[in-house]
C-alpha cells in the first residue's frame, strides 16, 4: 500500500504517496526459457540523494523528465548495494529522505519492435518507498523495501524509433509509525541545541536501516498471452506424491495449457492438461532437509507449457518450476516434516556485510551457504524481513528449512495497531506468500518479531493478521516470534509454533551464566504450561568481540559466548525430548546497527564475524548440530542412489 508519513511529511514535504494499490498478478520469479529473456541491469547506475531541506528539490524540479545528470552533480552507484557504505560522505551514510537512480538501457530490436513481446521492469527490492519513470513515464510505486514488484513496459518501449530506455527510481528510506518495520522522525526544535529544521529517524529494531536498490532490477519479456502464476501444494498417499497444481494465464481467456513433472535425470513421471490438476508420482522422492536424509532436497520441474492462437498467430510460452514434494504439520509437540519430526538446528542471518550494506551478493551467499553446510545448520529464519529470492532458491536446492519473516520487527507504539498499519501489514503477507508460496524449504511463516504483543490492541492485531496468512496459505504453519519476558502475550493464542527469544545472563543477570538453567526451564514449562504448542528456541546469543579472550569468562569474550550457549544446550537437551522442536542461535554473523552506547560497531553475538570468519563458538555449534543431526536423521527407504542436493558431507 502507498501513503504518506504524517510525521515526515512535515519535513520531507508532502510526499506523492497515493491510495492502496491492489495486489494484482503473479510475481514469478524471472527465468529463461524458449518464449523468456532476461536483460539485467546491474552494474553502474546514476545516483542523487536530494539534500535539499525538504528533500522535495527532485520532484519539484522533475528530475525524472531528463537525464539525472543534467539536475545537478551524480554518483556512481552499484546495483545491487545499499548506497550508505559505498562512498565517503557521513551525511549520504545517515541520509534520510529521497535519493535517485538513473539508468539508460539499450534493448534488443525485438524487443522494441515486436508486438506480440511483453517487456516487463522488475525491481527485486528497492528500500523503502519506490516511485519508478520510463522514459520520464510514471510506470510504478511500491510500499516496503524486501519484496519484488514490476511494472509492463512494453507500450512505453515499443512506441517509438528508439531502443533505448531511460529507467528513473526515486527511493525514500523514511520509516513511519505505519511503514514495515515501523520508524519516526524526531524533530529537534530546541535552537539552542540543534539547527533549524534538524531531525533524526528512529527505530525500534535492531539493525541498521540501509536503503537503495538492495536487490538485482532487470528487464525481462514473456509473450502477450503469458503464464502469469502458478500455486503448487504437494502430498503423499502411501508412497504416491501428490503435486496439486494451479496456473493462472493473462492476456487471454483462449489457450491450452500442458503440465508436465520431471525428475532430475529429465523423465517425464506424470503429466496433465488444463489450468488445474493434481499429478500422481508413484514412489516419489522426497524432498527432505539437509541432513535428515542421505538424499536431502529432491527437486522435481514442473515445466507449464502455454498454447494459444491469435489472429497473428500460435503463441506459446514456458515456464519450469523447481517442485519439492514434501508436506509439513504441527502436533502438540512435535514439527513434523513428511510425517517425521523435524528438529531444527540452526541460526537467525541478516542480510548484512561490510560495504554493499543489504545489497544483494553471489559471494557473500555462497559462502554464507558453504558456512551454513559446514556448521551442520539445517535451518534458518530470515530474521528480521523476507530475504533475496535467489536465497531461497538455494534453500530449496540445499535443503536448508526456512522461518519465512515478514518485515513486521519493531512493532512497538499503540500507533502500530491502528488499521492502517494491519492494512499495510495484511498487504504485505499478501506479497510475501505469493512470492515464496511455492519453495518447498519455506515451512512456516512468522508474520513478526517482538511485537509489542502485550499490549491491548495486539490481540486482534495478531488474531486477524495469523487467520489472514492461514487463509492464503493453509498449508504451511504460522508462527510470530515473542520475547520470554513479555507479561502477557496476546497473539500467542492464534499461533501453531511458539518461538521465543530470550538473552538469559546477557540483557538480564549480566555475567551470572549460573542462572540460566532455572531461568530456561522455566521458561519453557511456562509456555507449554499455557499453550501446549510445540517451542522453538528462536533466538538466544552474547555479544563477543572476536579475539577477545578471559578465563574464566567474562562477558563479551569468546569464553563466555561458548558458556553461555553451553548452559542453554544442557537445558534444550532435556526439553527436546518433550515439545522443544528447535534452537535457532543469534546470529550468524556480526551486523551493522544504529550507532549506541549499546553497540560497539554494530551487533556482536554472532558465531562469525561480519567477514564470516569463526569464533570459538561456532566450532563448538558445529560439534552439536553434527551431533543432533546423527541423532535425528531419518533412515528411510524409498530414496534415489544418488548425491542431489550438492551435498558435500556423507553420514
Ligand atoms: C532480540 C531481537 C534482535 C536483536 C537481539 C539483540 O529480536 O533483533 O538483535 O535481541 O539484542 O530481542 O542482540
Amino acid at each position: 500500500m502507498a501513503r504518506g508519513p504524517a510525521g515526515a511529511a512535515a519535513v520531507l514535504g508532502p510526499l506523492l504517496w497515493g491510495c492502496a494499490l491492489a495486489l494484482q498478478g503473479g510475481m514469478l520469479y524471472p527465468r529463461e526459457s524458449p518464449s523468456r529473456e532476461r536483460k539485467e541491469l546491474d552494474g553502474l547506475w546514476s545516483f542523487r540523494a536530494d539534500f535539499s531541506d525538504n528533500r522535495r528539490q527532485g520532484f519539484e524540479q522533475q528530475w525524472y523528465r531528463t537525464p539525472l545528470r543534467e539536475s545537478g552533480p551524480t554518483l556512481d552507484m552499484p546495483v545491487p548495494s545499499s548506497f550508505n557504505d559505498v562512498g565517503q560522505d557521513g551525511r549520504l551514510r545517515s541520509f534520510v529522505g529521497w535519493v535517485w537512480y538513473e539508468r539508460e538501457v539499450t534493448l534488443p530490436q525485438r524487443w522494441t519492435q515486436d508486438l506480440g513481446t511483453r517487456v516487463v521492469l522488475r525491481i527485486g527490492s528497492a528500500h523503502y518507498y519506490a516511485i519508478v519513470w520510463v522514459n520520464g513515464v510514471h510506470v510504478a510505486e511500491h510500499e516496503g523495501g524486501h519484496l519484488p514488484f514490476e511494472a509492463d513496459v512494453s507500450k512505453l518501449v515499443q512506441s517509438g524509433p528508439l531502443s533505448s530506455c531511460r529507467i528513473t527510481i526515486a527511493i525514500n528510506n523514511t520509516l513511519t509509525p505505519h511503514t514495515l518495520p515501523p520508524g519516526t522522525i524526531l524533530y529537534q526544535k530546541d535552537t539552542s541545541k540543534y539547527p533549524k529544521g534538524y531531525f533524526v529517524q528512529n527505530t525500534h529494531f535492531d539493525f541498521f536501516n540501509y536503503a537503495g536498490l538492495h536487490r538485482p532490477v532487470l528487464l525481462y519479456t514473456t509473450p502477450t498471452i503469458y503464464i502469469d502464476d502458478i500455486t503448487i501444494t504437494t502430498g503423499m498417499d502411501q508412497n504416491t506424491g501428490l503435486v496439486n497444481y494451479k496456473v493462472f494465464v493473462q492476456g487471454s481467456e483462449h489457450f491450452q495449457l500442458e503440465v508436465r513433472l520431471l525428475d532430475e535425470e529429465g523423465k517425464v513421471v506424470a503429466q496433465g492438461t488444463g489450468d488445474q490438476g493434481q499429478l500422481q508420482v508413484p514412489s516419489a522422492y522426497l524432498w527432505w532437509p539437509y541432513l535428515m536424509h542421505e538424499h536431502p532436497a529432491y527437486l522435481y520441474s514442473l515445466e507449464v507449457r502455454l498454447t494459444a492462437q491469435t489472429e497473428a498467430g500460435p503463441v506459446s510460452d514456458f515456464y519450469a518450476l523447481p517442485v519439492g514434494i514434501r508436506t509439513v504439520a504441527v502436533t502438540e509437540n512435535q514439527f513434523l516434516i513428511n510425517g517425521k519430526p523435524f528438529y531444527f538446528h540452526g541460526v537467525n542471518k541478516h542480510e548484512d556485510a561490510d560495504i554493499r550494506g543489504k545489497g544483494f551478493d553471489w559471494p557473500l551467499l555462497v559462502k554464507d551457504f558453504n558456512l551454513l553446510r559446514w556448521l551442520g545448520a539445517n535451518s534458518f529464519r530470515t530474521s528480521h524481513y523476507p530475504y533475496a529470492e535467489e536465497v531461497m532458491q538455494l534453500c530449496d536446492r540445499y535443503g536448508i528449512v526456512v522461518i519465512d519473516e515478514s518485515p513486521g520487527v519493531g512493532i512497538v507504539l499503540t500507533q502500530s495497531y491502528s488499521n492502517v498499519s494491519l492494512q499495510h501489514h495484511l498487504e504485505v503477507m499478501e506479497e510475501l506468500v505469493r512470492r515464496d508460496k511455492n519453495h518447498p524449504a519455506v515451512v512456516m511463516w512468522s508474520v513478526a518479531n517482538e511485537p509489542a504483543s502485550y499490549l491491548k490492541p495486539a490481540g486482534y492485531y495478531f488474531k486477524t493478521l495469523i487467520a489472514h496468512t492461514k487463509d492464503l496459505d493453509p498449508s504451511r504453519p504460522v508462527t510470530f516470534v515473542t520475547n520470554s519476558n513479555y507479561e502477557a502475550d496476546l497473539g500467542a493464542p492464534y499461533v501453531d509454533v511458539i518461538c521465543v527469544n530470550s538473552y538469559y545472563s546477557w540483557y538480564q543477570d549480566y555475567g551470572h551464566m549460573e542462572v540460566i538453567q532455572l531461568q530456561l526451564a522455566t521458561q519453557f514449562e511456562k509456555w507449554y504450561r499455557t499453550y501446549q504448542k510445540p517451542i522453538i528456541q528462536s533466538e538466544y546469543g552474547a555479544e563477543t568481540i572476536a579475539g577477545f579472550h578471559q578465563d574464566p569468562p567474562l562477558m563479551f569474550s569468546e569464553e563466555y559466548q561458548k558458556g553461555l550457549l553451553e548452559q542453554y544446550h544442557l537445558v534444550l537437551d532435556q526439553k527436546r525430548k518433550e515439545y522443544v522442536v528447535g534452537e535457532l542461535i543469534w546470529n550468524f554473523a556480526d551486523f551493522m546497527t544504529d550507532q549506541s552506547p549499546q553497540r560497539a560497531m554494530g551487533n556482536k553475538k554472532g558465531i562469525f564475524t561480519r567477514q564470516r570468519q569463526p569464533k570459538g563458538a561456532a566450532f563448538l555449534l558445529r560439534e552439536r548440530y553434527w551431533k543432533l543431526a546423527n541423532e535425528t536423521r531419518y533412515h528411510g527407504s524409498a530414496v534415489k542412489s544418488q548425491c542431489v542436493g550438492n551435498s558435500p558431507f556423507t553420514f
